[in-house]
């Protein structure tokens, strides 16, 4: 069964008052997820992409408000990247959670009244299964541990757990903090929340084993936000960088920093696109795949060290 978790440290101040709240709109949620789930649909896309290298878009910070600053690496590993294939991506999904399992993509987005949970196929982006959450919930990071599907939000403090196959809801789980991103290890759900920490939790009661504090050469790296274990590193999502994070599970040490804004270029010009943000891995395949938020496009990627 699951457990209501508010204690795994001192700032569980954040939901306490909002915990009546929370269980009355529990009730809904569940009427209206288990409606959902007999609802998907199979809503098609677009076919497979092929990269134009010969014309890559010009990007401006200007342009898109992104931010194109480079983090300074110096004395820390630094990767770019090559890529390999290009797949199609719902251009209006707020990518927040991205994990790839037993042949396909599955994408959590956000947004007050627009969040979803998806299954996606690969090649051609096509929606095999979607289940959209109750509009006041804010869908963030997902993860799937020991077949289970977890899904979290940003400001509710509430997790819904599904099965992967069907996306039947199994039950939900609460906890202290901001939903940022998850990921799992095959052993403990590893956690995020918007600051430096990773939470461990036990993948059965979600009660919290252990954290890390994320850190480069001793300075603390925040908004650690979408996640993904990578073949015994956590690879994570900087918010508002074109960097990912390569993080030791043991330590929270930085070992490296991952350059993808050069993906920005390759989105097309004058189209609507927000900040990177999404890793799934495909373990079997050692596929690494990263998109992000309103991008019509999905990568995958191999990483090339610059130092
Ligand atoms: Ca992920």
């Amino acid at each position: 069964m699951f457990v209501h978790n508010d204690s795994f440290d001192g700032r569980a101040g954040i939901c306490k008052s909002r915990r009546i709240t929370v269980r009355k709109i529990l009730v809904t949620a569940l009427t209206v997820l288990f409606v959902a789930v007999d609802a998907f649909s199979i809503i098609p896309l677009r076919g497979p992409l092929a990269l134009d290298r010969s014309h890559p878009g010009v990007v401006t910070a200007d342009e898109h408000s992104l931010n194109l600053e480079a983090v300074d690496t110096t004395g820390t590993a630094l990767y770019t990247f090559r890529i390999v294939n290009v797949y199609p991506h719902d251009p209006e999904a707020f990518t927040q959670g991205l994990v790839f399992h037993r042949g396909y993509l599955y994408e959590g987005t956000g947004l007050y009244g627009a969040s979803t949970l998806r299954k996606i196929e690969l090649k051609t982006g096509k929606i095999r299964k979607m289940n959209r959450l109750p509009e006041e919930f804010f869908g963030e990071g997902i993860t799937i541990c020991r077949n289970r599907l977890i899904q979290l939000t940003w400001l509710s403090c509430t997790g819904f757990v599904y099965d992967p196959q069907s996306f039947r809801l199994l039950g939900t789980f609460t906890y202290p903090t901001e939903g940022w991103g998850i990921t799992c290890d095959g052993n403990h759900l590893i956690m995020s929340d918007g600051t430096s920490i990773l939470r461990f939790l036990d993948p059965q009661n979600f009660t919290l084993v252990r954290q890390i504090d994320v850190r480069d050469r001793g300075k603390q790296i925040i908004h650690i936000n979408e996640l993904e274990y990578v073949r015994g590193e956590i690879y994570a999502n900087v918010w508002d960088t074109g960097y990912v994070v390569r993080i030791s599970p043991k330590t929270g040490e930085v070992s490296g920093w991952i350059d993808l804004r050069g993906l920005y270029r390759y989105l097309g010009r004058g189209r609507k696109f927000d900040i990177l943000n999404g890793i799934a891995y495909d373990v079997r395949g050692d596929r690494l795949f990263v998109t992000g938020k309103y991008w019509p496009k999905l990568f995958e990627i191999k990483l090339q060290r610059v130092h």
